[in-house]
């Protein structure tokens, strides 16, 4: 094959796979009010949000004070209106409301959100997957979440297209708070997590697998994280959490750099990123031989040791340019580097979408930054004397975006969606 035949080759079976997006903030239409979706949703994003205290003078308090539309308005009027829409974030909103149809250039939000109104949420669903490229999401599912978790102990009913997660940051990075909850649930625990604690917080988590039949265990960590440490977090990891991993033959998640809240003033918007010790992953991946680790780290100083501990232990699967690491000149830096020192034995992206129709502007993205990432490895290949097959491409293709997480994650992953599909980049839904 010639480069460019490659490149089209590409293009084209990145176009045609179904991927599997491994982490998201999205949830299935039975866990209701929690699924964001629609205009004023995507408008309020916390990554907006950010950039509009630096394109407004209007004070946090002032904006948090104002109702979801309000909120939306004044967005669109600062970043898209105001200013021209060439941040990641806002050119994403632009991008989505050209694929639905809908004009990128209007004064206010008055016929996107006469047009959401008219949507049937399930319907909507498949078409905003269909016009991202992608089969199937994995939440992220909180137990101790006052809203969630009781939908969850009714038994909410299931969705193919959703596949749920055992999120654990109240439990492991804020037990103080929240150790109680488990205590008035029958769970033995105590503040210290003392005594049988471990055990109960073990039990607790053998019966949310029962129940929620997760694809993996998650919870995000600060850049201060250490493994080992006397801390109550270490200890429950150890004790509890990555038993009930091995237990369930399930993986689980670290997401390794925040640093939490620097601003608080802006809310979700507050949260930051630092540079973190990586050998607790050196030795949580040695010390636990028979426990998976998905991993993904925040800064982008430790993308190259988080690669090569990946060579050194196969028990580490690298996910996902995480948050702000998800602007196509980092994208483009972070899989090149795997590529040359892992091959295909990596998850390239996940989009992380809090509002369902980001996965529309987030994959598209992905596409358009790996496709000469893929394409020019093929052709140094080809220049070092090794033919490549569409074959060879498709393989690759469907093993990046779904086959490695598909592997890594275990059964509960294998889906009867079809991996590939007809043509999605230039469809405009009208
Ligand atoms: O911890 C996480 O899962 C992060 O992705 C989120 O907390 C973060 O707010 C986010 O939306 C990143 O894209
Ligand atoms: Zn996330």
């Amino acid at each position: 094959m010639k480069a460019a035949e490659v490149r089209a080759a590409v293009e084209d079976e990145l176009k045609t796979t179904q991927f599997v997006d491994v982490h998201t903030h999205l949830f299935m239409p039975s866990l209701g009010a929690l699924g964001l979706w629609g205009i004023d949703e995507l408008i309020t994003y916390h990554y907006l949000e950010a950039e509009l205290f630096r394109s407004s003078p209007i004070a946090p308090e002032e904006y948090f004070a104002l109702s979801k539309a309000q909120k939306a308005d004044v967005i669109w009027r600062a970043l898209f209106v105001e200013n021209a829409p060439v941040s990641e974030a806002t050119r994403g909103v632009v991008a989505v409301l050209n694929a639905l149809g809908l004009p990128t250039d209007s004064a206010d939000l008055n016929e996107a959100r006469e047009f959401f109104r008219a949507r049937k949420l399930d319907s909507h669903i498949d078409e905003v997957f269909q016009l991202a490229g992608i089969s199937e999401v994995v939440m992220t599912n909180d137990p101790l979440d006052p809203e969630e978790g009781p939908l969850w102990e009714k038994g909410a009913a299931r969705d193919a297209r959703f596949h749920p997660v055992l999120r654990l940051d109240r439990i492991l990075n804020k037990w103080a708070e929240h150790w109680r909850i488990l205590a008035s649930k029958g769970y033995a625990v105590d503040e210290n997590a003392s005594g049988r604690s471990a055990a109960q917080v073990r039990r607790f988590l053998a019966d949310w697998v029962e129940r929620m039949q997760p694809v993996y265990m998650a919870v995000s960590l600060p850049d201060t994280f250490q493994y080992p440490e006397e801390s109550i977090r270490a200890r429950l990891i150890r004790e509890a959490v990555l038993p009930a991993c091995r237990d369930a033959n399930i993986p689980m998640s670290l997401m390794i750099g925040v640093r939490y809240q620097v601003n608080p003033a802006l809310r979700l918007a507050g949260d930051a990123v630092g540079k973190a010790d990586l050998r607790s992953v050196e030795r949580l991946c040695r010390d636990f031989p028979d426990n998976r680790f998905l991993i993904s780290v925040l800064s982008r100083e430790n993308q190259h040791e988080l690669v090569v501990y990946a060579r050194k232990f196969r028990n580490l699967m690298p996910f996902g340019c995480w948050w702000f690491l998800n602007n196509p000149s980092i994208v483009e830096e972070i899989t090149r580097e795997r590529l040359e020192m892992l091959g295909t034995t990596f998850i390239p992206q996940h989009s992380d979408a809090r509002v369902l129709e980001q996965v529309i502007y987030k994959w598209r993205n992905t596409r358009r930054t790996l496709a000469p990432v893929l394409a020019n490895a093929y052709s140094l290949l080809i220049e070092d004397g090794r033919s490549v097959t569409r074959d060879d491409i498709r393989r690759d293709i469907v093993r990046l975006f779904r086959g490695n997480f598909e592997q890594f994650a275990g059964a509960g992953v294998k889906s009867s969606a079809s991996v590939r599909t007809g043509s999605t980049a230039d469809r405009t839904y009208s």
